[in-house]
């Protein structure tokens, strides 16, 4: 018996399956959880002193790697001025102003917690400013655990049999209309049958919580139009994609502007941090400006904020950094599909830029129900290949690999060769 077996038996006697986050507890892969105790550049260690090449990246925060300089430093500076004042900072002003600089088409910020608490407000919003309460998810799409997303969810709902939670009322659960990803009409029939009541379209421009599915040519393009046409928001939920694709996010990435677009993760540099932003007239309609209400006691918290501008100035000033994950990415990817081939695993590489998944089907993946189909046994066993082997995946298919600027040539292709083995042994 290991540590982490040994904490995973203590942590499940005092937490719900023994995890704060529920993809944490490894049950789509039947095995005790690791427990990470420091992580450093591509690597976490466990607490048997084990090292993996870590491709979770804490689900996409740490593009820079773990435990970059620039971060912690920033980090240790300001914890010394204090953790937290329930007062404004120079640190908000500066992360707001930095965000608008970079993102497309957004006026103003609101700092919130999580990517869950961004989304919950961005659609609080978008029924403010519309008076309309109905929204158009998609189907396998994750946007967080708040009541109205928690509808045909993806992610760890999804691998874990609840992609429509219980404690859901269906008075809440009724306004949420599911479309299917990358099917225009299937968005288009809603908003016919649900006439002037749709407030938001929300969407995962790249669907990242189905395993990675990037949008059809024109799909992001086709949202844009229905919306105009109806009268509804268009929300771009760029938790995972924003400053991942580029430093203007999707928006930039596609040529797609939507009217509210939220962000976590990566503007936290790994500190809980969450944004929802937009044009100043829908932003001036949030509290104390105007009648929608949303708060926080830690909203903005300058320790978390330090982290964030720490990680998005370093992007801001070597935004060569997107090329050079996409050029890794790409190998990787080129690598598996490779080994695939020679070992005869039926699989689909989907990437987008630094964004990538396996799919253990023998067609491509470009829906939910094409992703759905995937072998989860086969990934569960690939995953237990690549672990023991010293390589850290996302223990669910449904998830994304996440590759860092710290994920460097020579440990890409140590990679490709523990996938090769880990094929071989499939
Ligand atoms: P958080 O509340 O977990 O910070 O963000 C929710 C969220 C919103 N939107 C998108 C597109 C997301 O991917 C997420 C959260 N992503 C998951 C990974 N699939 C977080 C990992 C977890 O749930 O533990």
């Amino acid at each position: 018996m290991g540590v982490s077996e040994e904490l995973f038996d203590r942590a499940q006697m005092v937490m719900p399956g023994g995890v704060n986050s529920p993809v944490r507890a490894y049950r789509a892969v039947n095995m005790a959880p690791r427990f990470i105790a420091r992580a450093d550049g591509a690597y976490v260690y466990d607490e048997d002193g084990r090292r993996y090449i870590d491709y979770v990246c804490s689900w996409g925060p740490m593009i820079l790697g773990h435990n970059h300089p620039a971060i912690r430093e920033a980090v240790e500076r300001a914890a010394r001025d204090g953790l937290s004042f329930g007062a404004p900072t120079r640190r908000e002003v500066e992360i707001a102003e930095l965000i608008v600089d970079c993102v497309p088409n957004i006026e103003m910020v609101r700092m919130v917690n999580s990517g869950t608490e961004a989304v919950m407000s961005a659609i609080r919003l978008a029924r403010g400013v519309t008076g309309r309460d109905d929204l158009i998810k998609f189907a396998g799409c994750y946007h967080g655990h708040s009541d109205s997303l928690l509808v045909n969810a993806g992610s760890s709902a999804l691998a874990g049999g609840c992609p429509s939670s219980a404690g859901v009322p269906e008075d809440i659960a009724k306004h949420t209309l599911t479309a299917r990803f990358n099917d225009l009409e299937s968005v288009e029939e809603l908003f016919r049958a649900h006439e002037g009541t749709v407030a938001a379209v929300i969407v995962e421009p790249v669907a990242a919580n189905m395993g990675v599915v990037g949008p059809a040519e024109g799909f992001l393009e086709g949202l844009r139009a229905l919306c105009d046409k109806y009268g509804a928001l268009l929300i771009f939920d760029e938790v995972i994609t924003g400053f991942r694709l580029s430093l203007g996010g999707a928006q930039e990435y596609y040529g797609v502007r939507a009217d509210i677009v939220t962000f976590g993760k990566i503007i936290g540099g790994g500190m809980p941090v969450g944004a929802y932003c937009s044009s100043r007239q829908f932003m001036e309609l949030v509290a104390p400006c105007g009648p929608v209400y949303q708060a926080g006691t830690l909203s903005g918290n300058p320790v978390a904020m330090a982290a964030g501008l720490a990680q998005l100035r370093y992007l801001r000033d070597h935004s060569g950094i997107y090329e050079q994950l996409d050029g890794r990415a790409a190998r990787l990817a080129a690598g598996m599909r490779a080994s695939a081939a020679e070992h005869g695993v039926p699989v689909a590489i989907n990437r987008v830029g630094s964004l990538l998944s396996p799919f253990f089907v023998p067609t491509e993946v470009t829906t939910f129900t094409d992703a759905k189909g995937s072998d989860t046994a086969r990934y569960a066993r690939y995953f237990a290949n690549m672990l023991k082997r010293g390589v850290a995946l996302a223990p669910a298919q449904f998830e994304a690999m996440f590759v860092s600027e710290a994920h460097t040539d020579e440990i890409i292709d140590e990679t490709i060769a523990v996938v090769d083995a880990s094929f071989a042994e499939l």
